[in-house]
């Protein structure tokens, strides 16, 4: 009921960020139909039939898709948006500030006006749903906090029916009562701060008054609002894995029968003389036996498809079961295969495999054609159900073209810093919807000075200050690059990023592929890390970065002029990436591109930064320039190593170049300063591996990484935890001396 009341304040150009109670509301607004509903429910791996998530998601997870095929945007300012649903509590809540906060931008930044297929004026709500209990999760009050800062257009609707699954409230929330004790909130005379409401879940009348007033005031001035609507219901348990007779007292169960709240809706009805309980009799039967057809629907729409699919493989194996001496084995693989009560995919595609197996010695040309079919079924299984983990588009930074730096003759040498700030006032001035933010990026420009004197040329409206948040400064990001501007959102030191890696992971790193690429937010996450001092300063944890944000390009620069080709690479794509700065290289002098917002570093294309014939050195970030600091030293020894910088972890060395390399030296080393076994043996997996690499080896492949524990504070603390020069050098003196004991005999 409450979402009826919702969906009436919600327009075109309106977002919404929630969870999976909200399919009234989706049915109301149009957003979704019990068609679409059933496909999810039934994992119809169709963007026709679940337009969401392509069957990829658990059903009542929503979304609209307003990315075309061909990668382009759709008109958001026209229609009803819904940005995809994640099953983690809580976890759409950064991205809700995101998308409220680009209302805010479009509204007062009057050099945005030519977006219009994104915003009308700012006056578009960022609707979000939450559960009672997940209002216990931090990025809630990190969310809500940042909210009330920013006085964003953000109406938060807390879906309370006292339980989170069966823990009740008492073990929820401070006085078992959310709006109570976010009262500090509320906005007063001169301040900022909230609107907040409280309102019950079966009273329909009052709910619609509320969301009236409580959205008219988030429109129009721009005030998040809380909407608490309490005494919800549960008509069943959670999910299909608990009753609630289990958890609830006989009591609240009672209690809850009668506030339910289609009860209450029915009985208001009939007062008020807007149907009568013959009318609500036949609507309640027809509603039932339309949601049952629209069920058999769906159900029956998937199973044809796999039926076609499984007949297609019954008869090849039937086929090859007349030719085949294991006739018998082969035909009873086809009535299994039959006989399986509604069969999916990977029954047909397994009874294919299996039928392979049992004919592998036999040259039948019946076999040839079950491999060319279970081919071309590959092909689309792939399409249904492995696509997509980047819009993979024409706009995909994978296209960018390849543009070199240039230098004027005698051209300046300057610090890193510089460089990047000259790349990034280049991009601002070339691009209106580029804006930068995190902690200290405004007033001072970054705490390495990257943005210095921005703010004040661009304003604060693009490059700003944010408070100590770290996942609500992705999620900041990820809402606007939805709605169509460029964030770069800054994560002050690497070892920072932990906080966000929720949001990067669960969020943005699925958001295309969640979606078989109908969403996409091109936001770039501007972080810099490696070594440094102490253990919270110097952290370098690629393993995790590696692992857990597959749909992020990952850009590991050795300098800042490499970072800068790679701002200006991203930022004409639409893919979202982690770009890692050296922290301890924002002085170092580097010469100045004349072209510096036009150059480009292409992604996934390593460089060869040495040539030798020994030794295979890979390595990236700040451990590079001390590997080539190495090469020196090794000469001098008589070692000729040549070294690789794949300059981006993800995508990595598209054209084999360090496999390349090894054809000559036969042997190889990895330097990073991640754990062992972290990014290293990603690393080593992309060489060996996908690069065939292993057969080119004459040594054991090698890894050189910190140790396992964090560094200590102190240069000491540097040096015997992280690989320092001297680790380096006999690290491939050691390889050497294994390959040729004689020419290079043991160090000590
Ligand atoms: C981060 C995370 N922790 C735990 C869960 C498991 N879980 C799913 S729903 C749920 C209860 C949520 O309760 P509430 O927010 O009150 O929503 P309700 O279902 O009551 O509407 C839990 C614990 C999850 N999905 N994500
Ligand atoms: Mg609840």
């Amino acid at each position: 009921m409450a979402q009826l009341a919702m969906a009436k304040a919600f327009r075109a150009g309106d977002w919404r960020a929630g969870y999976y109670r909200d399919q009234t509301f989706m049915f109301a607004t149009g957003m979704s139909n019990l068609n679409e509903f059933f496909a999810q429910l039934y994992a119809h791996p169709d963007i026709e039939k679940d337009p969401a998530s392509a069957g990829r998601q658990m059903n009542c997870h929503y979304a609209t898709r307003y990315v075309h095929a061909d990668g382009t945007w759709a008109n958001q300012a026209e229609s009803m948006n819904c940005s995809s649903d994640v099953s983690t509590t809580s976890g759409h809540m950064p991205r809700l500030l995101g998308l409220a906060y680009a209302s805010k931008l479009y509204r007062q930044n009057k050099e945005l006006e030519y977006l219009k297929q994104f915003s009308v004026n700012g006056n578009e709500v960022a609707f979000g749903t939450i559960g009672n209990g997940a209002t216990s999760e931090g990025m809630f009050f990190e969310t809500f906090n940042a909210a009330g800062v920013l006085q964003v257009p953000m109406a938060i609707s807390i879906w309370d029916d006292a339980y989170a699954i069966s823990v009740p409230a008492k073990l929820q929330t401070t006085k078992e009562d959310i709006s109570e004790i976010l009262k500090g909130f509320q906005r007063e005379p001169g301040t900022n701060g909230y609107e907040i409401f409280k309102v019950r879940g079966w009273d329909y009348v009052a709910l619609c008054e509320t969301y009236e007033r409580a959205i008219e005031v988030c429109r129009t001035d721009h005030v998040p609002v809380l909407i608490h609507v309490t005494e919800m219901t549960q008509p069943q348990g959670h999910s299909t894995s608990g009753s609630h007779e289990r958890y609830k007292s006989k009591e609240r169960l009672a209690w809850e029968n009668e506030h339910d709240c289609l009860l209450q809706m029915r009985k208001w009805m009939i007062e008020s003389a807007i149907s009568t309980e013959e009318e609500m009799d036949e609507l309640e039967a027809s509603a039932k036996k339309y949601v049952r057809e629209c069920q058999r629907e769906a159900w029956n729409n998937l199973g044809a498809e796999i039926l076609t699919e499984l007949q297609q493989a019954a008869d090849l194996i039937e086929q090859m079961a007349e030719e085949s001496s294991a006739g018998d084995q082969l035909k009873e693989i086809v009535s299994s295969l039959k006989s399986v009560i509604d069969p999916g995919r990977g029954d047909v595609v397994a009874a294919g495999r299996k039928a392979l197996r049992l004919t592998v010695k036999e040259k039948l040309y019946s076999r040839q054609s079950l491999i060319n079919w279970l081919k071309l079924e590959d092909e689309k299984n792939y399409d249904r159900f492995n696509s997509k983990l980047f819009s993979g588009t024409m706009q995909s930074p994978l296209n960018v073209p390849v543009v070199p730096p240039q230098y004027e003759p005698g051209a300046k040498m300057v610090d890193g810093r510089e460089v990047l700030n000259a790349c990034f006032d280049a991009n601002f001035e070339r691009d209106k919807s580029i804006v930068a933010f995190g902690e200290d990026v405004g007033a001072i420009g970054d705490v390495n000075q990257g943005f210095a004197g921005l703010q004040s040329k661009y304003s604060d409206l693009r490059i700003s200050d944010t408070g100590i948040r770290e996942a609500t400064i992705v999620g900041q990001g990820l809402g606007l690059a939805m709605r169509g501007l460029r964030p770069i959102a800054e994560i002050q030191y690497l070892d920072y990023l932990l906080y966000a890696v929720t949001v990067l992971s669960d969020d943005l790193a699925t958001l295309s592929y969640r979606t078989r690429g109908g969403q996409k937010a091109p936001v770039i996450v501007r972080t810099r890390g490696h070594r440094l001092e102490g253990i919270w300063h110097s952290g370098s944890p690629m393993g995790m970065i590696l692992n857990s944000m597959r749909g992020l390009h990952i850009c590991v620069p050795r300098d800042m002029t490499q970072a800068a080709g790679m701002y200006n690479t991203l930022l004409r794509g639409d893919e979202p990436a982690l770009v890692i700065e050296c922290l301890n290289g924002y002085r170092l002098k580097e010469k100045l591109p004349s072209n510096i917002g036009e150059f480009t570093v292409p992604l996934g294309e390593a460089e060869l930064l040495r040539e030798g014939t020994d030794v295979t050195v890979v390595s990236y970030g700040s451990t590079l320039r001390m590997v080539l600091e190495a090469a020196e030293e090794l000469e001098r020894m008589g070692v000729h190593i040549e070294v690789i910088d794949p300059q981006t972890l993800y995508p990595f060395d598209k054209h084999h170049v360090c496999a390349e390399s090894l054809k000559k030296t036969n042997k190889l080393l990895v330097v990073d300063e991640d754990v062992p076994g972290g990014g290293s043996a990603y690393i080593l997996q992309k060489i060996l591996e996908a690069q065939n690499g292993y057969y080119l080896l004459d040594a054991q492949p090698k890894t050189l990484a910190a140790k396992e524990h964090r560094p200590p504070y102190g240069t000491d603390g540097d040096y015997f935890s992280k690989p320092s020069l001297d680790d380096i050098v006999e690290a491939v003196y050691a390889i050497m001396h294994e390959a040729n004991p004689a020419k290079f005999p043991e160090l000590y």
